[in-house]
């Protein structure tokens, strides 16, 4: 088939809701913008469970212990059905990490903060674990089939993840004075960055209009960022604690809550490697790519010698 009858047998998928597999024909610039999303996906959870892993050692009882320790297991778990969902697309695995550890390919910018105490592991979970959850469903709905059946999965871990640090917050926020203040700095630190999650105002992004003419998202970036915040208010509220914003007010009219200007400098300059934690996070994923050059290499080896005894 000639190239325009393969671009209006694609246009007519998109438009009737059927999945585009990867053996099947899609324009270049298709591919491309999956490969850019999917692979800093994946990024974004493997450079995510950094800040977590952060406090496994320190958190407060073995059950959060082990709680803590699957939940950075499952992030890692994420990171790994992306890759592969992203390597349908034709590029490697090598590719893709070498795009991460040369500066070359984003991950979100919410990883490049600190974790300064337990309750951010609260904080995390209920924000920016919900924050991925509300970007993440509509992304099950994707017209391409390997990402929206790894974000299927991936959601229903997303869940779990988000009810256990909405639980240590609960604890937090019943518990002693200073446990509720230690869980009121948490968010006053987490919440602006947890907005930013969503990527710039529509207006200010160039991929959203392409994206959802190809169905890949769903809903803008403006339109899930209210979502998360109309969700999250009445959260707070259950808490106990006060979003950090003298701005958001119930709009009758709109339906929804009205909040404050996003500092958008500060998050262009984590985007561009200038946060708090960016050199320190590109740094531990370096090291670990190294450290692990044996096991790499072990496995090659391996897959090698089977290769030449199922020849023999
Ligand atoms: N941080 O045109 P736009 C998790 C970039 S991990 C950094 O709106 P798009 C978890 C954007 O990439 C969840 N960069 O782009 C893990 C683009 O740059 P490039 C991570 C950002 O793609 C461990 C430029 O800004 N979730 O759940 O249409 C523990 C213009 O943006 C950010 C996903 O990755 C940002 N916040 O929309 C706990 C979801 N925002 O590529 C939890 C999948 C924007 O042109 N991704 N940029 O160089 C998406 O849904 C979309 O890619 C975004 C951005 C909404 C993030």
């Amino acid at each position: 088939m000639d190239e325009p009858k393969e671009l209006e047998k694609f246009d007519d998928k998109i438009e009737q809701e059927i999945r585009i597999e990867p053996k099947d024909w899609m324009p270049d610039d298709y591919r491309k913008m999956l490969i850019r999303q999917i692979s800093q996906h994946a990024h974004s959870e493997i450079v995510g469970m950094l800040p977590e892993a952060n406090w496994i050692t320190r958190a407060p009882s073995l059950r959060r212990k082990a709680t803590l320790l699957a939940k950075v297991q499952d992030e890692a778990g994420h990171g790994l059905y992306l890759y592969c969902a992203a390597e349908t697309l034709n590029i490697s695995r090598e590719e893709m990490v070498d795009q991460l550890l040369s500066s070359r390919a984003k991950y979100s910018s919410i990883f490049n903060y600190p974790t300064l105490s337990w309750a951010d592991m609260g904080t995390i979970g209920w924000l920016v674990d919900g924050a991925a959850i509300m970007n993440q469903v509509p992304l099950c709905r994707a017209s391409y089939g390997p990402y929206a059946r790894a974000m299927t999965r991936i959601c229903k871990e997303e869940s779990f993840h988000q009810r256990q640090g909405y639980e240590i917050l609960l604890t937090l926020c019943r518990g002693s004075k200073e446990q509720k203040a230690m869980a009121q700095d948490s968010l006053n630190r987490w919440w602006w960055p947890s907005l930013m999650m969503f990527g710039p105002n529509d207006d200010a992004s160039p991929h959203t209009a392409q994206s959802m003419k190809w169905k890949i998202k769903r809903f803008s970036n403006d339109e899930l960022r209210q979502k998360f915040v109309d969700v999250c208010k009445e959260q707070a509220d259950i808490l106990g604690i006060t979003i950090p914003d003298p701005n958001l007010k119930w709009n009758e009219e709109r339906g929804h809550y009205d909040f404050g200007e996003i500092n958008w400098d500060e998050f262009w300059n984590v985007i561009k490697g200038n946060g708090p934690c960016n050199k320190e996070r590109l740094q531990a994923r370096i090291e670990a790519h190294e450290n692990g050059a044996w096991v790499r290499e072990a496995a090659l080896a391996h897959a090698e010698k089977k290769k030449v005894l199922v020849n023999y």
